[in-house]
């Protein structure tokens, strides 16, 4: 995309109207523009926008911004020009995020953001940025990313139903994680307020000292400053998530028992298993950073890992299923390659939050600054961001996931990730490392992949099913195992 110099002057300038929306509740802000829901077509008098498109009327409004996305930025900005309804689908940022990207400011990794993706294109200051009165342009399609970027988190994470709250404890000793909480999610108060991060890490701090280190954030490689800058002042409906697996080598931290160290592994989850991999194993640590509304759709983490998220800065609202939860609106092929879920998580709160929670197997927590969150294998999980933040992650193999990480490394070759290319046979690597150096261990995880096959055959035979799980015959499509979600597995 070609960027333009020009000033955007001579254009009708509208002051943004703050009155509330009525059909999306008191929260939501009228949008800047004017432009309306589709729906409000129907009951308002006087003119529609649409009809000056002329022959484009013939699009459906989807089809035509999806077209947008292959006109170069002078055209789009000329073509905005022409008359109200196309200076609205024109104007749309998402176009001209797709236009950054594919631009040279694309493979920039340092730039002056200035507020919006067109903004930022175009070089234009706010005062350049030119608002011309759309309220008689009616559109789901130009008002939905609206809604969804101005959504109120705090209307979710209300009113958390006692039964679904994620257990918060202090502190855990290896022997009471492994014994009785290695599966289960739980958050933890108290484990990490002696980290060194905890106490000198902020946003501003991070700035000063790393502004000019560059990071991934999703398809981009930014520079701290200008991601901050796009931080603090965006108005996406999914903001780019910083999210980088090489930061302690970027930032040059210790990390571990050390002197001068940034943090270290808590102990409570004990030896982690894929060390024993080495050099060789996947990608097991980032550092996460994003404003508020950012944040993680609804997945399970790779290769049947657990992982510990720890909030430094912010607050995160986790929403979190067992691994074999149907999850509304999460669709998931017959084997699990593929998942389908709304776009965004606004979408997926505005859509299914409300029915999520009444499930009894959905449990949900927030995670503050300075506290940690246990995510077990194979559990569902969204996270959103409810203030600017920065966390780290680690993933890892307890000693009781050895069993799930084994049959998904071996039955679900194809979707093993994190692993260097050169790594062609993750399963036998890992079996080989733990017959030499664990051959104990190797044994109880073969026994644990046994078990699971066992209970499952059990099922899906309809043999004899032991007395404890008699339910099970009848549940039908979620396949649990009748322990309680201490217990829930997997497929093998
Ligand atoms: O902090 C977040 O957004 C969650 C990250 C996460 O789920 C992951 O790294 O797998
Ligand atoms: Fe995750």
């Amino acid at each position: 995309m070609q960027c333009l110099a020009l000033e955007e002057d001579g254009l009708q300038r509208q002051p943004s109207s703050h009155q509330d929306d009525s059909s999306f509740g008191p929260s939501i802000p009228s949008h800047p523009l004017g432009i309306k829901p589709l729906g409000n077509k129907y009951f308002a008098g006087g003119t529609d926008a649409r009809k000056s498109i002329g022959s484009l009327q013939a699009l459906p409004d989807e089809m035509f911004m999806q077209l947008l996305e292959y006109v170069d930025g002078r055209t789009l900005r000329l073509l905005g020009y022409t008359c109200k309804y196309l200076f609205a689908c024109c104007t749309a940022d998402d176009v001209w995020k797709t236009g950054f990207l594919q631009s040279e400011l694309g493979n920039k990794s340092s730039f002056e953001w200035r507020g919006s993706w067109r903004a930022t294109v175009l070089s234009l200051s706010r005062e350049q940025s030119a608002r011309v009165d759309c309220s008689n342009v009616f559109s789901d399609v130009l008002h939905r990313p609206f809604v969804c970027s101005h959504i109120v988190l705090s209307q979710y994470i209300k009113n958390i139903p006692a039964a679904n709250e994620i257990c918060r404890l202090q502190d855990l000793s290896y022997e009471e994680f492994a014994g009785k909480w290695s599966k289960k999610p739980f958050i933890l108060t108290k484990c990490i307020r002696d980290w060194p991060v905890t106490k000198s890490w902020t946003t501003e701090s991070l700035v000063s000292q790393y502004g000019g280190v560059v990071f991934r954030a999703e398809a981009v490689d930014w520079t701290l400053g200008s991601y901050m800058q796009y931080m603090r002042n965006n108005q996406d409906e999914s903001p780019l998530y910083l999210f980088d697996r090489k930061f302690a080598e970027k930032m040059s931290l210790k990390v571990g028992k050390v002197e001068g160290t940034a943090y270290w592994k808590p102990d409570c989850f004990g030896p982690d298993l894929f060390e024993l991999l080495g050099a060789e194993r996947p990608a097991h640590r980032w550092l996460i950073i994003g404003p508020e509304r950012s944040g993680s759709t609804f997945h399970k983490d790779p290769n049947a890992t657990s992982a510990w998220n720890a909030v430094i800065v912010g607050a995160k609202y986790w929403i979190m299923f067992p691994p074999t939860a149907s999850v509304p609106g999460v669709f998931v092929s017959k084997d699990s390659s593929e998942v389908t879920s709304p776009l965004s998580i606004a979408e997926w709160l505005l859509e299914f939050h409300a029915e999520a929670r009444k499930l009894p197997e959905c449990r949900e927590g927030i995670c503050k600054a300075g506290e940690i969150l246990h995510v077990p294998s194979g559990w569902w999980h969204l996270v959103v961001n409810l203030e600017d933040g920065i966390a780290l992650t680690e993933n890892f193999v307890p000693q009781s996931q050895l069993g799930s990480v084994l049959s998904f490394l071996k039955d679900k070759a194809d979707q093993v990730s994190g692993f260097e290319k050169e790594i062609t046979n993750p399963y036998g690597l890992f079996l080989q490392r733990l017959r030499e150096e664990r051959p104990g261990l190797l044994e109880e995880g073969l026994r644990q992949v046994a078990e699971k096959k066992r209970r499952w055959d059990a099922v899906v035979g309809d043999e004899d099913i032991p007395e404890e799980q008699p339910q099970k015959k009848s549940t039908g499509f979620s396949f649990g195992f009748g322990f309680g979600d201490e217990e829930e597995d997997e497929i093998p």
